[in-house]
């Protein structure tokens, strides 16, 4: 088998609805997925592209999702926006709560969607990067399971938290970052074990708290932070901002309810979005101006901005008007079909 297969935006997309169907989403829920799925796939996002419909069947076999549901929109005349999600996918309550936050940070300079009993398995960087191309600068934050040790711990109590950013930039493709508070997210360590290749050093933990490479040993372990006390710091932080601060799970309650059956975490994820023009005392000219200057002196100096590969990788993709996949990846995906 060649290694890769060629797919098109629209393939992939229909890869996604076809599975998604046959595990059971709605039509609404399969939609939203599919497009967030094509979306990673045309960025090159691997772990988190269609790789990620192993973990979509997973969480309707492990029977707690609901796959028909519909979100519920709080009203609110404050800053905040609250979505939820009523036990389904969190994609369906972002879409609906996306343009909310957008007009509610336009009025107020600052504002926050929090969405509630939400499953969650995507990137955050659509999310962020959909505000930035309305001009706001953004935050998303969401814990998982407790697979990940504190610094100078030994056992899970943290999720892999991602926090993403973007920062809108006039020209181009905005400033944007979204990565795991751990060393490796859960999915790169799945495609590790997939590919047969160790962990670098300094990923996770045995069950005995020694230093593991073997991607087994790091599952049945604990993974570790990125940068010592310091990304765990920030991950208890993500477990705060989008666990008790909106009235939802943590990563160890998260953990607890899905009660070893598998599939996404469940729990609350919460957006924050900015206004350059509010915050900046009427006029972001300026601000964008020293942006643009910071951004200047770090490529001056040979180093890369966050994401600047995965921009690279989607004007490549959508040029020649496909994405590479894996070829076993492929054949895995349509043995779900069965
Ligand atoms: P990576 O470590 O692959 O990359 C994270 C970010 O760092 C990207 O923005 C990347 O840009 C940037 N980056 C990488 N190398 C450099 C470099 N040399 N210089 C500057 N920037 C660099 O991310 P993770 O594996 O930790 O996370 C992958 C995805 O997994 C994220 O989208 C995250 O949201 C998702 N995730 C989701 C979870 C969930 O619960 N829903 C949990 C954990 C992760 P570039 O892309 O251009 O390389
Ligand atoms: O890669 O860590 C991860 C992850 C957890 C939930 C979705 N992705």
């Amino acid at each position: 088998m060649s290694e890769t297969v060629r797919l098109t935006p629209d393939e992939i997309r229909q890869l996604c609805l076809q599975v998604l169907d046959h595990c059971g989403y709605g039509q609404d829920h399969a939609a939203a997925i599919a497009q967030m799925l094509t979306t990673c796939q045309m960025d090159d996002c691997q772990s988190h592209g269609l790789f990620r419909l192993f973990m979509c069947a997973q969480t309707m076999q492990a029977g707690q999702i609901d796959g028909h549901a519909r979100p519920v929109l709080t009203a609110s005349d404050n800053a905040v926006v609250r979505v939820d999600a009523q036990g389904g996918m969190s994609l369906l309550a972002a879409r609906m709560g996306l343009p909310v936050l957008i007009e509610k940070a336009q009025t107020h300079g600052i504002a926050a969607l929090a969405i509630n009993r939400c499953f969650h398995f995507s990137a955050l960087w659509p999310e962020v990067e959909s505000l930035a191309a309305e001009g706001l600068a953004a935050m998303a934050m969401v814990p998982s399971h407790a697979w990940v040790a504190p610094a100078g711990g030994t056992r899970g109590s943290l999720g892999t938290n991602p926090l993403a950013f973007s920062w809108p930039r006039k020209s181009g493709d905005p400033f944007t970052f979204d990565f795991a508070t751990s060393a490796f997210a859960r999915g790169e360590i799945e495609l590790y074990q997939r590919a047969g290749k160790p962990l670098p050093e300094g990923v996770a933990i045995d069950r005995d708290g020694n230093p593991t490479t073997d991607p087994q040993a790091a599952m049945d372990g604990a993974m570790l932070t990125f940068g010592g006390y310091k990304g765990s710091a920030l991950s208890i932080m993500i477990e705060l901002m989008a666990g008790p601060l909106i009235d939802d799970l943590t990563s160890l309650e998260s953990m607890e309810f899905a009660s070893a059956a598998g599939g996404a975490p469940y729990h609350g994820q919460i957006i924050l979005a900015f206004d350059p023009q509010a915050l900046g005392g009427g006029s972001s000219d300026a601000g964008d101006a020293r942006a643009e200057r910071l951004f200047s002196d770090i490529l001056a100096q040979g180093a890369r901005l966050p994401s600047q590969r995965r921009f690279a990788a989607r004007a490549r993709n959508i040029e020649r008007g496909y994405a590479e996949v894996s070829a076993q990846l492929h054949a895995d995906l349509l043995a779900l079909l069965g």
